[in-house]
């Protein structure tokens, strides 16, 4: 595997021509196995599916356009804090660090970072090989003196970073409150893995939603236009072509509410009637008001959010939130 040293010839040549080459590392991550989970987790007393694979690219498209709504208040609010803070996160991360992001998507809030980090290397991750390097290299000319390593990899499971000679200190984003998504003990596990990716003394600068008024929660997953729904409904569409399946997208409706007990949003795809589907040559059985449990989205007071961190070997620098207190973002550094 190449180096990351900023001064090797790929680099140096590139310094005469502006923009630098994005390296690109494939650790060719094996693609999930959807038909074993997608039936064992519809034969499931609570059927579910794992909101994993919401994202195809119709799903990645509309995911794109509820970042968007008026009504999904995270996405705006968080780029708002990285705004406002990005200098004192800067400090805490310190100069000329090797920048991890993990499933980085289109990359949209590090470019509000960048300025502020100037960080050494730029490492983004994510499974989709074309969208990583689309991103990627849109970002390389648009930040023309960045070192672009682009590592495609499925962060959810361990995986290793490319070598770095020049042993650069070593931060991670992971923003969007993507962490609540997994179930508290797999969020734990997973925080615990990032925390060996980067070391002890390593930086995690993580965007988290905090718990609020059900209502304003509950309209960011009920939008009036509807796009939520489609995202929701567009998971069995996705399977429908997958797995060879016959979901009548018609018969299933979109429910999102906040469960305070548990503090999440759960979303579920409703059945209107009974019904029998082929998955994948299997038969499923549907009951009219059965639901499929889609996806969690677990939202935390700051405090709750600490102790988890804590729990995954990391310690709370700083945390800055919106003046509504409606997302926060967390510096924490790895103890092990
Ligand atoms: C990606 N994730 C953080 C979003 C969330 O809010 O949990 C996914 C989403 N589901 C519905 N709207 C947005």
């Amino acid at each position: 595997m190449r180096n990351l040293a900023p001064g090797t010839s790929a680099h140096r040549r590139s310094a005469d021509t502006a923009t630098n080459p994005v390296h690109f590392h494939d650790l060719h991550p094996t693609p999930a196995d959807m038909r074993t989970e997608v039936l064992a987790g519809l034969a499931l007393p609570q059927k579910r599916i794992a909101p994993k694979f919401f994202y195809d690219a119709e799903g990645s498209r509309l995911f794109d356009a509820i970042c968007a709504l008026p009504e999904y208040y995270p996405t705006r609010t968080e780029i708002g804090i990285l705004r406002r803070h990005g200098a004192e996160m800067a400090a805490r991360l310190g100069r000329d660090a090797l920048l991890v992001e993990l499933g980085s998507g289109s990359s949209l809030k590090i470019r509000v970072l960048l300025e502020a980090l100037r960080p050494a290397v730029y490492m983004p991750v994510d499974i989709s090989k074309d969208h990583l390097l689309r991103s990627a290299n849109a970002l390389a000319a648009a930040f023309p003196a960045l070192h672009v390593h682009a590592v495609c990899a499925d962060y959810s499971v361990p995986f290793a970073l490319p070598a770095d000679d020049h042993d650069h200190p070593r931060a991670a984003f992971f923003p969007g409150s993507s962490v609540g998504n997994f179930e508290p003990e797999d969020a734990e596990r997973f925080l615990r893995r990032v925390g060996d990716l980067l070391g002890p003394g390593g930086h995690l600068l993580i965007g988290v939603d905090l718990v609020k008024d059900p209502r304003v929660l509950e309209a960011a997953y009920n939008d009036a236009d509807g796009v939520t729904a489609a995202f929701n409904l567009n998971l069995l569409a996705h399977i429908n072509r997958e797995l060879d399946a016959d979901f009548d997208l018609n018969t299933f409706r979109h429910n999102a509410f906040f469960s305070a007990e548990q503090s999440r949003i759960e979303m579920h795809l409703l059945s209107t009637q009974g019904q029998q589907v082929r998955v994948a040559g299997q038969t499923v059985s549907v009951r009219a008001g059965e639901s499929i449990h889609t996806e969690s989205s677990y939202k935390f007071s700051v405090d709750d959010f600490r102790s988890l961190a804590r729990r995954a070997g990391f310690e709370s620098e700083q945390v800055w939130t919106d003046p509504e207190a409606l997302f926060s973002v967390h510096c924490l550094v790895y103890r092990a």
